[in-house]
């Protein structure tokens, strides 16, 4: 069994999560929020059986767009911008981590 790890744009969480769903999924949503931009976002948990992994991942991808956001642009203490902070970056589709899971009980 794996578990999987998915972070996603709170835009697109509710489309991912019916899909999920409605695919056979258990899912867990978490209320998160990205330490670089400080945006919510949304995290969910599914645990999953190992040959589930590709279309839980399949079906997070498909409904997970990429946007381009303002990044926060920190002053230096000259007060001119720090150049090496981009003006702006790309998030998502999706960022997903698969861990393995030792044990799994619903007691
Ligand atoms: P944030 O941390 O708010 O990051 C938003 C976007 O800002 C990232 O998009 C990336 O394009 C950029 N970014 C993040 N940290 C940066 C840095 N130190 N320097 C320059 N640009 C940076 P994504 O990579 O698509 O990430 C979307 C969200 O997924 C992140 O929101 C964070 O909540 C999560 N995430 C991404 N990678 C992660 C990781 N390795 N571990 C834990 N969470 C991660």
């Amino acid at each position: 069994m794996k578990l999987i790890i998915a972070i996603v744009n709170n835009d697109d969480a509710n489309i991912v999560n019916s899909n999920l769903s409605r695919n056979g999924f258990f899912v867990t949503k978490i209320a998160s929020t990205g330490g670089f931009l400080m945006n919510g976002n949304s995290t969910f948990l599914i645990g999953v059986k190992d040959e589930e992994v590709d279309t839980c991942i399949e079906i997070i991808g498909k409904y997970s767009k990429k946007r381009v956001q303002q990044a926060p642009v920190s002053m230096s203490y000259t007060g001119q911008p720090y150049a090496s902070f981009p003006a702006e970056v790309v998030v998502g589709g999706a960022t997903i981590f698969v861990m393995n899971v030792e044990k799994f009980e619903r007691v």
